[in-house]
């Protein structure tokens, strides 16, 4: 059952060159299955039509993810003596760069962003999350005993191919560790704009261990993370291996049953908070247009691009966006059409207001930010709910 609509949107990571360009839009509706209760957005695109060789992400691009891939992989250290690590969607390597060169192989299908592995050592292959990939992999490098995959399965259409590829090089007693938006946390935040072409689920722990079900895979463990907005880790193992369930699973699925996940009303309750949330962050940037103030954005995310095409805040109401990343520098954002210019530290003399794209690393763009907000400058947030915050 369709409880949301988006509007009319681009592909939120397709930069253009030009203001004018052409670029292919779709209706981004967002759905919830009340049968298997796994939430999607309904036009589901394939990876070759989203993820190819001018990919712009970068998981590197911030302190605090660098810190968090860090911080796991001295867990996995501590735990695991031998490790033979597989990691699927590894992006530049932000996480493989912490093991032995020896120890770890990766899987990422942009080519361009491969290669930024390529550079640092890290064994990569260049193709999709798949079967027949999987199959290969066995044949060359047997079974991995830690399979890792952060924000790439939820972007990947058919999970049950996924998983099933996983199962073919996962070791007997192997871990496959998981991390992803939460949904729980999405609706408490009322972060609709985890919505996009690339984010095609949003898990919850119910609907992935129904999922995982199937494919005689078990979670044991997880960890609530407050990377992206609030993400669930988790840890999965082999139906047959004999690790204990610990109780965060069971805290999980009461939370999220009492705060009623499976539930359809939940999602006719949150479509509504969503369009105040929109009326809300339109009559902010209408009120600073008529005052002439000067408007920027900070964090050309995918999902700024989602929530500005969805309120329709264009050029118009931003003059550019700050990014740190080189690929999406000098080049318009999708729809909206808001040029970006590569970040140079905040100034009070020609900004007054600054739209947070970035607004999952709040934290970590105050304290770089700190400067600007001393001096009375101001940030424009939309996430829980759309309000100007100044120190
Ligand atoms: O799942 C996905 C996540 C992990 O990454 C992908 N589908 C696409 C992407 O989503 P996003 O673009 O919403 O991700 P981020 O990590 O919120 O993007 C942060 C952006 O902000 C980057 O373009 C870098 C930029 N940035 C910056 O300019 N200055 C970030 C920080 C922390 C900064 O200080």
């Amino acid at each position: 059952m369709i409880f949301l609509n988006l509007g009319n949107q681009p592909f939120a990571n397709e930069y253009s060159v030009k203001r004018k360009q052409k670029e292919k839009k779709y209706q981004l509706l967002i759905d919830f299955n009340n049968k298997n209760k796994i939430v999607s957005i309904k036009k589901k695109f394939l990876s070759k039509e989203i993820f190819k060789n001018d990919y712009p992400y970068r998981s590197s691009i911030s302190k605090t993810m660098i810190k968090s891939f860090y911080d796991l992989s001295v867990m996995i250290k501590k735990k695991i003596k031998k490790k033979k690590i597989l990691e699927i969607g590894c992006n530049d390597g932000v996480f493989l760069r912490n093991f032995k060169k020896n120890e770890v192989l990766g899987i990422e299908p942009c080519g361009n962003i491969a290669n930024l592995c390529k550079k640092k050592n890290i064994s990569v292959i260049s193709k999709y999350w798949t079967t027949k990939l999987s199959k290969q992999i066995n044949k060359k490098y047997g079974k991995f005993n830690i399979i890792f995959s952060a924000n790439t399965i939820t972007h990947i259409k058919d999970y049950d191919e996924v998983f099933s590829a996983i199962n073919n090089v996962l070791d007997e007693n192997g871990i496959l560790i998981i991390q992803d938006p939460s949904l729980l946390e999405l609706l408490k935040k009322n972060a609709y704009d985890q919505f996009y072409n690339e984010h095609i689920y949003v898990f919850s722990y119910l609907s992935l261990s129904s999922i995982l079900k199937k494919h005689n895979l078990e979670i044991y463990h997880l960890e609530n993370i407050d990377v992206h907005g609030g993400s669930i880790r988790y840890y999965i193992k082999k139906s047959t291996a004999k690790f204990k369930v610990n109780r965060s699973v069971i805290k999980q699925k009461k939370i999220e049953i009492k705060n009623g996940i499976h539930k359809l009303a939940t999602y006719k309750k949150f479509k509504i908070k969503v369009e105040k949330s929109k009326k809300k962050l339109i009559k902010i940037f209408k009120n600073l247009k008529v005052k002439n103030k000067t408007v920027i954005g900070y964090g050309a995310t995918a999902k700024a691009v989602t929530v500005l095409n969805y309120c329709k805040i264009d050029h118009n109401y931003i003059n550019y966006f700050l990014d740190t990343t080189p690929e999406k520098q000098n080049k318009y954002m999708p729809g909206v059409k808001i040029y970006v210019k590569k970040y140079v530290k905040l100034k009070t003399n020609n900004i007054d207001y600054v739209f947070l794209g970035a607004w999952n690393f709040k934290k970590e763009i105050f304290s770089k930010e700190k400067n600007f907000l001393d001096q009375k400058g101001k940030f424009i947030t939309h996430v829980p709910f759309p309000k100007i915050i100044s120190s």
